[in-house]
């Protein structure tokens, strides 16, 4: 069955590559776009055709609305799939896209625009009986229209950007003293990060888990969800493991979140892929937000579930039922994935972009490594510093953790610093092994001392390893010549 002749992926990296593995299989020819730093990147390879879309940056490029359109439209797209990061929540572009009619690979643009306001969804859901933290209904711009809900609510509360996201802009306060400076640097955040300075109170929680839910709906008003995730392992908000499912689910625990899940669906008016997140400490969860995209993430539900998601998006996009109903959706062993980020994990992870002069990627059982680099190619500094995500399945948590182990050992990423050694000390720490993770796990110091450790091993594998490099000139060269050779074939 092909439900378009051919798609335009407006995004870069592991997730573009993620997209046209899914068009290929379905038969649908795929256009590529890139910014001049990406003109030998590795998704511009496997498209079956590709389009300078603009210069590095990404406002003159992958959020570059006009031109994305326009290459659509010339190149015979018939859909634009946004991936996630970049347009893929922006409702004027999902508006703009289905105006031109193109077909949007994602929600309709109002529901992407509801759920855009984290209050305006909150007093959605709160109608439906989903559960919400003590918030204030209304924005709050004045340090006395606060004060008396604040302490209503009781401290600490935390002050969030309506229109935010990604815990830009949180300000958590104590006490009423810290009130007034939040809700001021709260609002100065939310205007210049989101030009909206709405902001609003809610009961803050201590340690709490995010779990997240996967669902899927069509635009017949059917819809299921795909079980749970963990991703409570973060740095500055930037989620780092993520797991399926999540280890201190049960049976009663999951049926009322993914009730709640579907609250949401159902409420919203939603269908194509989402993820609904919530808070969740001692039995109680909240629901935070909705996200109107494919996740990073989505690779752990796929491997725990079988099910293709990107596939599934294309299908719903096209105006195809549900291919599964609830009951057939079966959750079978655990699956964890790593972010392997161009970062120096000992040096406050700051980015570290640079040229791959070595890569070899894991395999074997069990194993799944969606990564948007080759040897020899050179991450741009413009990007998120996302090189791969390492995916480990098996039958439990520990096989899973054993295997994830394992694929770190087998990895090998030589040119710039990356957080697999991070990685490495997680998979081996107690707390995570114990599945006794939170939101703020990293921050209290678990990992630190191993993480040294491991990367004094580290730096003695690559000076033995260094030794074999030279040796491997030639095979960098070989790649390289490889890689022009195909880049020539496909023209
Ligand atoms: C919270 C919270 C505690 N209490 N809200 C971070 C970004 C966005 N997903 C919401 N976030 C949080 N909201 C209340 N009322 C703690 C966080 C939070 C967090 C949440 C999930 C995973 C990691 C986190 C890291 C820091 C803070």
């Amino acid at each position: 069955m092909t439900y378009f002749d051919k798609v335009l992926i407006a995004n870069r990296g592991e997730i573009a590559i993620r997209v046209m593995r899914a068009c290929r299989e379905m038969d649908i020819e795929t256009v590529a776009i890139y910014s001049e730093p990406d003109k030998n990147a590795l998704h511009v390879k496997y498209a079956d055709e590709a389009f300078q879309v603009g210069e590095a940056h990404p406002s003159g490029s992958y959020l570059n609305m006009d031109r994305i359109v326009d290459i659509a439209q010339k190149s015979g797209a018939e859909a634009i799939h946004p991936g996630y990061g970049f347009l893929a929540e922006n409702a004027s572009f999902a508006r703009r896209v289905t105006e031109e009619n193109l077909v949007f690979i994602g929600p309709s643009w109002k529901t992407i625009e509801a759920m855009g306001s984290k209050l305006g969804s909150k007093h959605m859901m709160e109608k439906v009986g989903v559960p919400v933290l003590p918030y204030t209904p209304d924005g709050v711009s004045s340090f006395d229209d606060a004060k008396a809900i604040a302490a209503e609510i009781g401290y600490p509360v935390i002050v969030k950007a309506s229109a935010g996201g990604g815990g830009i802009g949180m300000q958590i306060v104590e006490n009423e003293a810290g009130l007034k400076e939040a809700i001021e640097k709260g609002m100065r955040i939310a205007k210049s990060a989101f030009g909206d300075e709405t902001v609003f109170i809610e009961k803050y929680l201590v340690k709490p888990r995010h779990i997240e839910f996967q669902v899927l709906a069509d635009k017949h008003g059917n819809r299921i969800h795909l079980f749970d995730r963990e991703c409570s392992i973060q740095r500055r908000h930037q989620k780092l493991v993520e797991e399926a499912p999540s280890p201190i689910m049960t049976d009663e625990l999951r049926e009322r979140m993914a009730d709640s899940a579907l609250k949401v669906v159902e409420v919203s008016d939603y269908y194509n892929a989402g993820t609904v997140e919530f808070l969740y400490t001692n039995g109680d969860f909240y629901f935070m937000e909705m996200n109107t995209r494919l996740q990073v993430e989505h690779t752990v539900t796929e491997m725990v579930t079988g099910i293709d998601l990107v596939r599934q998006q294309i299908a719903i996009a096209a105006g195809e039922k549900l291919q599964h109903k609830q009951e057939d959706v079966t959750l079978h062993g655990h699956a964890i994935e790593c972010r392997i980020n161009a970062e120096d994990p000992l040096n406050n992870f700051t980015a570290n972009p640079g040229k791959i002069v070595r890569y070899r990627s894991p395999g074997g059982p069990g194993i799944r490594v969606d990564s948007g680099i080759h040897m020899g190619y050179s991450i741009p500094p413009y990007y998120d510093s996302m090189l791969s995500k390492l995916c480990a399945w098996g039958t439990d948590r520990t096989e899973s953790i054993e295997r994830m182990r394992r694929a770190i050992f087998e990895y090998v990423i030589i040119g710039v610093k990356t957080t697999l050694p991070l990685h490495h000390a997680i998979m081996n720490n107690r707390h995570f092994i114990d599945g006794d993770t939170h939101t703020h796990f990293l921050s209290e110091g678990h990992i630190q001392n191993n993480l040294e450790r491991y990367l004094r091993e580290e730096e003695t594998r690559m000076q033995t390893l260094g030794a074999s490099l030279r040796r491997d000139k030639e095979a960098a060269a070989i790649s390289a010549a490889i890689s022009v050779y195909i880049q020539k074939s496909q023209r």
